[in-house]
């Protein structure tokens, strides 16, 4: 029989297990990137392992997020990685050098290699062929001492692309209609794997942008085939040689074949506050808007810039309009600006922000009060970009630029201007003069500011579990929830301050009782809903909670990237069975399981009595005989270190 892409890649990496869909398996990992808000913490468990160089084929440790620095703290955490990266063999991408997933694309994607990084949207590599899977900071740093991956193995969807993308239609709103069929919810263990005619159209920036959303769908990744695109691509950024022409077979099997006509696709937009909240812009009314914000790692290549530039040629922002702009990488700026486009767009009153993640992450451009702000970016969770009552919606390039033209939500296909025809660069300046290669002639002592703090270690699973029930929650409640990224970002290496942030959006006072709970030696336990642990990768929305005490999370299901975190900290993942049960419990609830120790080396299922209401109810914990030796030892770490 047929292979599929996913199952090709993956059977050339295979360790452990064996390929059936829903089965854990272990795979070699080739390439790792971390960035520094996920990667202090990853780079702390990495020392703890005791190895002396990294393991694998390429290893990029890249600085984007925490680029404002007020305050020492993010400064002296980017010299804490730079001197990680010396000394372990890491590739060091400095600050200003622009956003891992747009940089990775461009200087060390591979097709058929298999890539992890510490942040969810690591997938976007995809866009290369490449197996690239999100994944929380301690399971890079063991890829990064020679361990495996070890995910579920996923079943593959195929996405069916047919027809040419509209004029005034471009990947983001491809994306968002998968958004639409998928939403964000329950597509946990599944990748999507792009093929049909309609793929050759698309550049590998534009294939990005796709790969790079289908993580808010929350599929373990998404994957482009490797073709004349591909290979014109790595051509323009001159490594042509990484090039390998990679497809499925033509008779490869997939749990599912959907068919997108990309001609029928229109302009969409997500609306407040989830990703998968799809409208036409179209039926949008005229809303005004006060911002609009061009960038991420979703939208700031080449071609999405020009044509914005494109759009807006001799044309000024609307007064009301403050135009945001961040490049995504340091080539993309130059390209701009050797070209000319950046000083149209600065005509155009565009104001200018460092390549990197910047507002999207919420640590600066926060719009004002009860604002409209329109981003090219990939989330637009209730708070996240730091201004609560604000409306983001996303959008494409296209739709954006009207905006900044009109001063509200305009179908782009309305401003009467021709359709901008952007030809990608044959040849992109290269410069990777701030790339930093590690030099074995160079010290390799680690630079250690008052920043970094120490690694909290999770205690082994104790056999009784007996908590309150300290925060009740509803479904799709994201890592930003859990723990805000923002302003409180800077506190990412000091486990003891950040915690005191957990929830703070949520339940402003869950840090303080949880706390006092802990000092009285009494554990916690959070109850959820549908799709706990949406978004990010941060481990710290796992770790903080363990610092605070947390013991168990019951939900009515969880996302995968976070559920490996709990389960590497320590934390038990427990599924309500049934789901209903959920109703039952009310916060403050006194709840017990005993045996722990024994149920999890058994079946999993526990009977969980709520000692406050003197009734009882089942729940169920899955996991992998690995990570069941994980759990019992109170974490990955625990064992690593043994
Ligand atoms: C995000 O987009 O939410 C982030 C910030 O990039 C995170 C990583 C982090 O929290 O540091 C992600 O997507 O994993
Ligand atoms: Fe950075 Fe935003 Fe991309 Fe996360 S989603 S990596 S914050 S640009």
């Amino acid at each position: 029989m047929g292979k599929n892409l996913v199952e090709k890649i993956i059977s050339q990496h295979l360790i452990s297990g064996v390929m059936t869909p829903g089965e854990e398996i272990g795979i070699r990992i080739d390439q790792t990137l971390t960035q520094d808000a996920t990667g202090t913490m990853a780079y702390l468990q990495f020392e703890a392992m005791n190895v002396p160089k990294v393991k694998t084929e390429l290893s990029v440790s890249y600085i984007d997020h925490n680029t404002i620095q007020i305050g020492f703290e993010n400064a002296d955490d980017h010299l804490y990685l730079q001197s990680v990266a010396q000394k372990y063999g890491i590739v060091f991408s400095r600050a200003g050098n622009g956003i891992c997933h747009q940089v990775h694309l461009e200087r060390f994607g591979k097709p058929g290699k298999t890539l992890i990084g510490s942040d969810s949207h690591t997938p976007t590599c995809g866009a290369l062929s490449m197996l690239a899977i999100g994944a929380g900071g301690l399971d890079v740093a063991m890829a990064m001492a020679g361990s495996p991956f070890y995910f579920i193995c996923p079943k593959v969807i195929k996405i069916n692309l047919t027809g040419k993308l509209k004029p005034w239609v471009s990947s983001k709103d491809v994306i968002l209609k998968v958004l639409e069929m998928f939403t964000t919810k329950g597509n946990v263990n599944t990748v999507f794997e792009y093929g049909g005619r309609g793929v050759a159209s698309l550049t590998v920036p534009e294939r990005a942008t796709i790969t790079n959303m289908g993580a808010e769908c929350g599929v373990t990744t998404s994957i482009f085939p490797s073709d004349k695109m591909t290979r014109l691509f790595l051509r323009s950024q001159q490594r042509e040689r990484d090039f390998t022409q990679l497809e499925a077979d033509k008779n490869a099997k997939y749990d599912k074949v959907i068919n997108i006509d990309l001609s029928k696709i229109e302009p969409l937009t997500a609306k407040p506050h989830s990703p998968d909240n799809i409208s036409t812009v179209r039926k949008m009314k005229k809303i005004a808007v006060n911002q609009v914000c061009m960038g991420s790692c979703t939208n700031s290549s080449y071609k999405d810039l020009v044509t914005v530039a494109k759009i807006l040629k001799g044309k000024t922002a609307h007064p009301d309009v403050s135009f945001i702009l961040a490049p995504g990488s340091r080539q993309v700026l130059e390209e701009l600006a050797n070209k000319g486009y950046l000083s149209e767009l600065i005509a155009s009153g565009a104001r200018i922000m460092e390549n990197a993640c910047g507002f999207c992450i919420g640590n600066s451009q926060s719009p004002p009060s009860a604002a409209v702000s329109l981003r090219t970016s990939n989330r637009n969770f209730l708070g996240r970009s730091g201004t609560m009552d604000a409306d983001v919606y996303l959008v494409s390039p296209e739709t954006a630029a009207a905006a900044v033209i009109t001063g509200c939500f305009t179908d782009p296909r309305d401003l009467k201007i021709r359709y901008p025809k952007v030809v990608m660069p044959k040849k992109f300046s290269i410069d990777d003069s701030m790339i930093i290669w590690p030099d074995k002639k160079k010290s390799a002592d680690v630079y250690r500011g008052p920043n970094i703090g120490v690694l909290p270690r999770c205690p082994e699973l104790s056999d009784t579990i007996h908590g309150q029930v300290t925060i009740k929650v509803g479904d799709k409640i994201t890592t930003d929830h859990i723990i805000p990224a923002g302003a409180r970002m800077k506190y990412r290496s000091n486990i003891p301050k950040y915690s005191e942030f957990v929830f703070e959006n949520v339940d402003p006072t869950f840090a303080k009782r949880s706390m006092s709970l802990r000092r009285d030696g009494k554990q916690s336990i959070i109850v959820a809903g549908f799709s706990y642990g949406q978004g990010s990768s941060r481990e710290h929305a796992a770790l903080c909670p363990m610092y605070l005490g947390v013991r168990a999370v019951i939900a009515k299901s969880f996302e995968r990237i976070h559920a490996a975190n709990l389960i590497n900290f320590g934390i038990l993942p427990l599924t309500f069975c049934p789901e209903n049960d959920y109703d039952k419990i009310d916060k403050e609830d006194e709840l017990e399981i005993f045996e722990t120790k024994r149920t999890i080396a058994g079946d999993g299922k526990f009977l969980m009595r709520n000692k406050t209401k003197g009734t009882a109810f089942y729940v169920t914990c899955e996991l992998s005989a690995r990570q069941k030796q994980v759990i019992l030892a109170g974490g990955a770490l625990n064992i690593s270190n043994k």
